[in-house]
C-alpha cells in the first residue's frame, strides 16, 4: 500500500493538506504523522505505516502554554525522524477538524482536549447501574460542542430486561440522536456500528468507567487488544481499568478512540451546543410572552406551561437550567479572547470539512 493510501485510512483528509504544507516550508524533511496514544506526555505517532515513539520539540515546550495546543490522541502532527531511532519529533499540531474538550478537574478554567478529529462520538452507556439519562444529556452536549456526531451506545443490553423503556428514556433526552443497544459479551448489536467506522472514519469511546467502552473496542476489534475490568457488585461503578487514550486502527480501516472513564465532565463555554442539544426547551422559552422571561414567575411563560401540561420533564428543565449555569460561569472566566477565536476558526474549519464531505458523498 502507498503512503497516501495509508494515510487516508488512518483519517487524513483534505483540509490538513494546506496546513501541513505550509508547516513543512518551516521543517525540514517534514512528515504527516498521527497521534496514536499519549500517556502523560508521552505520546506514539503513526507515519507511513509505521509507528514511533514521540515527543514534541524543545522550542514546542518553549513556545506552547496551554495544554489544549500540546497534541491529543487523534491528532495530525508535523514532525521529523531522529536519526537512527525510531521516534519522531513533534513540530506543531495541525488545525484541528474537531476535538473533544473538557474542563480539567481542579476548579482552572485550562481546557484539555479528550480525542482530536473525530468523527463520531460513541457515548457509551451500560444497561447497569452506570444508566443515567442526565448524564448522557451532558455527553450530548459536549459532543456537539466537538464538533463530532454523537451516536449513544447502550452498552450490555444483556443485562436489560427493559431494553424498549430505556431506549424511549434515552430518546427522550437526545433528540435526533442514534442510539444502538449492543451486548460486547454476546455479541450483538454490534454490526449496526459498522457504519460509523469505514475506512478514513474516527470514532471516540466516552462514558464512564465500567461501562464498556474497551470491551465494545475489543468486539469491534475481534480481538483482546485493550484491557478491561469488573465494575464494583453493589454500584456497577468501574475501576478506571483504561489510563491513558489511545486510538486503535480496524481492518476494515475506521479507526477507535479508547479513553479512561470520566469522573468529571464540563462543558467548556460554547452556547450554541447547549441549544442543539435542548433544542425542545429552547423552542418552548420562544413562545414566552416575554422576551427575557426567567421562567420562574412571570405570566404567559410557555415553559412552565409546558411542563405542567406533561410536555416537558421537569427534570430535563432543571439540568438545561444547570447546565446554562454552568456554561455562564465558564463563560466568564474564559476572559481569554484568543481562545475564542481560535475555537471558531477550528469550527469553521469544522463546517469546510463537512462542506468537502458532502460534494464527495453526492459526485
Ligand atoms: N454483561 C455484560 N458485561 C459487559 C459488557 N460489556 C462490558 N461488560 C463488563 O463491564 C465491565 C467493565 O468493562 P470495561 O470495558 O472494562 O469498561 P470501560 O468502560 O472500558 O471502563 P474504564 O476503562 O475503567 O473506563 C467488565 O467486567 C466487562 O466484562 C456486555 O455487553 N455485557
Ligand atoms: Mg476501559
Ligand atoms: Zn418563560
Amino acid at each position: 500500500m502507498d503512503d497516501a493510501v495509508d494515510r487516508e485510512n488512518l483519517g487524513w483528509s483534505e483540509i490538513f493538506e494546506v496546513p501541513f504544507l505550509e508547516a513543512a516550508s518551516r521543517v525540514a524533511d517534514a512528515v504527516a504523522a498521527r497521534i496514536v496514544r499519549e500517556d502523560r506526555g508521552l505520546y506514539r505517532a503513526i507515519a507511513g505505516g509505521t509507528s514511533f515513539g514521540a515527543e514534541v520539540t524543545g522550542a514546542f515546550r518553549n513556545a506552547q502554554a496551554q495544554s489544549k495546543e500540546y497534541p491529543a490522541v487523534g491528532d495530525w502532527v508535523v514532525a521529523t525522524r531522529v536519526q537512527n531511532e525510531a521516534k519522531l519529533r513533534v513540530h506543531e499540531v495541525l488545525p484541528r477538524k474537531t476535538a473533544f474538550t473538557r474542563t480539567a478537574a481542579g476548579g482552572t478554567s485550562e481546557v484539555q482536549v479528550v480525542a482530536a478529529n473525530v468523527d463520531s462520538v460513541f457515548i457509551v452507556v451500560g444497561l447497569d447501574g452506570d444508566f443515567n439519562p442526565r448524564r448522557v444529556e451532558r455527553y450530548v452536549a459536549l459532543a456537539y460542542e466537538s464538533g463530532a456526531q454523537p451516536v449513544i451506545i447502550l452498552s450490555k443490553s444483556d443485562l436489560s430486561d427493559a431494553l424498549g423503556e430505556r431506549i424511549g428514556e434515552i430518546e427522550e433526552v437526545a433528540l435526533g440522536v442514534p442510539v444502538h443497544p449492543v451486548s460486547s459479551i454476546q455479541h450483538r448489536g454490534i454490526e449496526a456500528l459498522t457504519p460509523y467506522l469505514r475506512s478514513g472514519q474516527t470514532v471516540a469511546c466516552l462514558g464512564s468507567s465500567g461501562a464498556g467502552k474497551s470491551t465494545l473496542i475489543n468486539a469491534l476489534l475481534g480481538e483482546e487488544t485493550m484491557a478491561t475490568g469488573a465494575t464494583r457488585e453493589d454500584d456497577s461503578r468501574g475501576r478506571h481499568t483504561t489510563t491513558h487514550r489511545q486510538l486503535v486502527t480496524l481492518p476494515g480501516g475506521g479507526s477507535l478512540i479508547d479513553t479512561p472513564g470520566m469522573r468529571e465532565l464540563q462543558l467548556t463555554g460554547d452556547e450554541e451546543s447547549l441549544s442543539s442539544a435542548f433544542e425542545d426547551v429552547e423552542g418552548f422559552a420562544e413562545d414566552c410572552r416575554f422576551r427575557d422571561c426567567t421562567h420562574e414567575s412571570e405570566p404567559g411563560c410557555a415553559i412552565r406551561a409546558a411542563i405542567d401540561r406533561g410536555d416537558l420533564e421537569s427534570a430535563r428543565y432543571r439540568s438545561y437550567q444547570k447546565l446554562q449555569r454552568e456554561l455562564a460561569y465558564i463563560q466568564r472566566r474564559q476572559s481569554d479572547s484568543f481562545e475564542h477565536e481560535e475555537r471558531k476558526r477550528n469550527k469553521s474549519l469544522g463546517k469546510l470539512y463537512k462542506r468537502i464531505q458532502n460534494e464527495k458523498k453526492n459526485r
